[in-house]
């Protein structure tokens, strides 16, 4: 968080920066080879406990500054210069040392850059990069997609230093298309804001085309991303000071992010240039916002921003400059999205990050996202990105990725959602195959954050073969969720469909984006049940518990399951009550008979896949779900994994990782050869875990199927298309001269004219 330093602070900063170079031997100013930068030696990193206003006042006096988010009474991280920690306790604060040495953290850093700036294999997101390495990234990254990007400089700063933007969409005419507007590094110290928009950046390069909702995303909208707007600052970090925060106005600095017009001047922000809230002398006195503002405002077409901060993890909506809330609607839609995104983040393997309104956490005046909000009509946050506070700035290069990796796809649910009315998605993916003979159900969900879906308008749209569109209502389970069913169609032959949703003002989306010009495609099979368990009574041949299962409570039981708030009441099978489930009852609490303590392992008995070998038949798993992990003092740490085996469990490969806290069944379909080579040894474990304490982890299966999927073909059909023609003559006369047993239609183990005379009968007999 935010550092903030009194007058008083800065000046003995720097008599003790002076005496730390005496110490160290250097000489200042004079020598060329010497090390500009400024150090910070024997700086401590100090939790401590103010409880009254004087005690707080006497604190601010001895700190360099205060680390922590909250400035008020009560817990504080506090950055204290050699020396000050000795007088707390006659202050009566007391206190705890979290850093010995401040110095030593940005030693660390800065060893750790250089050591892996020799290592060969790794990405760039895997160091920190000085602003000319990321300009000359940005760079390539653009002339590697021309189609999709173009860069911009959207103004200069104070020391003459390029702002560059990179407007990334797909190719035509973009004009009408709206924007995303992120932008990274307003404060110069906060490197690993950069390295996220950058990775967002080349994400959203490298997927299009080839990642649906990517593809989707910039066919619909155009995302301009700044990934350094105070340059000068940055520059400053990597050259003098690490820990600099400001611009370089007239070597004091201006606060960027208290230079924004709306609410400038108020809390939270100050008049003195020493300040590190130092607000400038008017709104958008500073070219760096001024760039950003005038290239915005001349775009026109931006709805949605965010700016990206480190550190604390934290979601943050307006408003930052009062105690004051967006209207009901605005502000729902804001927390509806901020939760999706942490949980798009847990999904990720990520941290958890708390969203919140921005004044919660102090009031800021003239901030960007504020600006966004209030001038620019934007759906603005702020992000502050990791960590929690532990290395705070100094966020050490092994956690760059996986900050990237987490924040990517919160950012793409955020692009969708600002940019959509309504976001349709199908959380099972879309059916490739449909059935020949009965409906192929599925389940649709229509987001509905801004309550702006006009209930009624879900429809599915589908055609077999060449035929027109038909369209038929989706059906409303509640709670945003919907069914949808493809007809049965002949064997064979494809069914082009997509869904779309209209928006209280009139607006109607698509899945796939595109409708009618690219839907989806499925291919109607005919279906053999080659196993089904509706577990409704116990065949024995599967497997509860394994050795080296360490669960002590909430072991896999075939049972029908008391229902919880984080447990089914009823089994999915209709009619039917039994299901799969670890510890089917309640319990007095809800951590009474969850999984606890570690894992708890199901096997399915062994099935037969291996007819999917033979051409065109494809051995497809079918299984009902149930996961809960979002209850109890540590939600959303825990997974499931599904995997499969094709040797009878002697090894495993992963069907997913079960993260989502639906709180219903979910049909998930694989088809096996995408996993393992289809054989007649197959087995499919659930594995649920407990391995964070104090997570509540609740689990079910339910219908498990091995369905067998293609289209028988006719004898004579000997390319297996359904149709008879010349080319199976050709095939079979192949097949004949090669003597394949194929074309040994008699199975005499001979080639002679008996077979050629019955593949002649069949394919005139069809
Ligand atoms: O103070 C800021 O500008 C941001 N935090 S930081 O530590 N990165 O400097 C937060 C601005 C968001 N608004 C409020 N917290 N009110
Ligand atoms: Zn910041």
């Amino acid at each position: 968080m935010l550092r903030f330093a009194s007058r008083t602070v800065v000046l003995v900063s720097v008599v003790l920066a002076a005496a730390s170079w005496a110490q160290v031997g250097l000489v200042p100013e004079s020598t060329p080879q010497q090390d500009p930068r400024r150090r910070v030696d024997g700086h401590q990193l100090v939790e401590v406990r103010v409880n009254t206003q004087s005690q707080l006042d006497a604190l601010l006096g001895l700190a360099e500054s205060v680390w922590s988010e909250n400035i008020g009474l009560g817990l504080l991280d506090v950055q204290l210069p050699p020396g000050a920690v000795e007088k707390l306790p006659e202050l009566g604060i007391p206190h705890r040392i979290l850093h010995d040495d401040v110095q030593s953290l940005i030693d660390a850093e800065w060893a750790e850059i250089q050591r892996r700036n020799t290592l060969r294999d790794i990405s760039w997101y895997e160091n920190y990069h000085n602003y000319t390495n990321v300009i000359n990234y940005l760079n390539t990254l653009a002339a590697a997609h021309p189609t999709l990007a173009t860069i911009e400089i959207a103004g200069q700063s104070i020391e003459g230093r390029n702002i560059p933007v990179i407007r990334i969409t797909a190719p035509g005419d973009a004009s009408a298309r709206p924007v995303v507007f992120i932008n990274g590094t307003q404060h110069a110290r906060e490197w690993i804001s950069t390295k996220v928009v950058m990775y967002i950046a080349e994400s959203l390069l490298t997927g299009y085309g080839s990642d649906t909702r990517v593809t989707d995303l910039l066919n619909e909208c155009e995302v301009i991303i700044a990934p350094i707007v105070n340059p000068d600052g940055f520059v400053y970090t990597w050259t003098n000071y690490r820990l600099w925060r400001k611009n370089r106005r007239g070597g004091y600095g201006v606060d960027l992010n208290r230079n924004w017009s709306v609410g400038w001047g108020g809390a939270g922000s100050d008049g003195f240039t020493s300040s590190e809230v130092y607000r400038g002398t008017a709104p958008f006195s500073e070219p760096e916002t001024d760039a950003i503002r005038s290239f915005v405002e001349s775009d026109g077409r931006v709805v949605a921003a965010i700016d990206y901060h480190s550190y604390s993890q934290l979601i943050l909506w307006p408003w930052s400059y009062d105690y004051l809330d967006p209207p009901a609607d605005e502000l729902a839609r804001f927390t509806d999205v901020a939760y999706a995104m942490r949980q798009e983040i847990l999904n990720a393997g990520g941290v958890p990050y708390s969203p919140q309104p921005s004044y919660d956490l102090y009031l800021a005046a003239g901030v960007a996202s504020d600006w966004f909000y209030g001038a620019a009509n934007a759906f603005a946050y702020t992000i502050e990105l990791r960590d929690d506070g532990f290395y705070g700035f100094e966020l050490p290069p092994s956690q760059i990725l996986p900050t990237c990796q987490e924040n990517w796809p919160a950012f793409l649910y955020f692009a969708e959602q600002a940019i959509r009315p309504v976001v349709i998605s199908i959380p099972g993916g879309a059916p490739a195959t449909a059935s020949t003979d009965q409906p192929t159900v599925f389940n649709v969900t229509i987001s509905d954050a801004a309550s702006s879906y006009e209930p009624g308008t879900g429809m599915l749209h589908y055609r077999v073969g060449s035929s027109s569109f038909t369209s038929a209502p989706l059906t409303s389970l509640g709670g945003g969720l919907f069914q949808a069913a493809l007809p049965s169609a002949p064997c064979g032959s494809s069914i082009d469909f997509y869904i779309t949703a209209d928006s209280t003002d009139g607006r109607t989306v698509s899945l796939p984006s595109a409708g009618p010009d690219a839907p989806f495609t499925a291919t109607a099979v005919e279906i053999t049940i080659a196993f089904e368990d509706n577990m409704e009574s116990g065949t024995g041949a599967w497997i509860a518990g394994v050795a080296g299962d360490t669960a002590t409570t909430g072991q896999w039981e075939l049972a029908n399951p008391q229902g919880t708030a984080a447990q089914p009441e009823d089994d999915h099978s209709n009619p039917g009550t039994m299901c799969w489930v670890t510890g089917a009852l309640a319990g007095s609490s809800l951590g009474t008979y969850d999984v606890d303590n570690g894992a708890t392992t199901l096997i399915t008995p062994r099935l037969d896949a291996s007819p999917a070998q033979a051409d065109g038949i494809d051995a497809w798993l079918v299984y009902y779900r149930w996961y809960s992990n979002d209850q109890g003092a540590a939600p959303n740490s825990d997974s499931m994994p599904i995997e499969i085996s094709n040797d009878d469990g002697a090894t495993w490969t992963q069907l997913e990782l079960v993260t989502e806290n639906l709180n219903r069944w979910e049909r998930r379909e694989f088809n096996i050869a995408d996993f393992v080579t289809p054989t007649d040894q197959i087995r499919v474990r659930f594995v649920a875990r407990d391995l964070s304490p104090g997570s509540i982890v609740e689990a079910a299966i339910d219908d498990v199927r091995l369905e067998l999927r293609g289209c028988a073909c006719a004898p004579a059909d000997m390319n297996c298309d359904g149709e008879l023609n010349f080319f199976d003559v050709l095939i079979f006369l192949d097949l004949f001269s090669a003597s394949d047993p194929a074309a040994d239609f008699n199975n005499d183990g001979e080639f002679n004219f008996f077979d050629v005379l019955i593949f002649l009968d069949m394919f005139s007999n069809g």
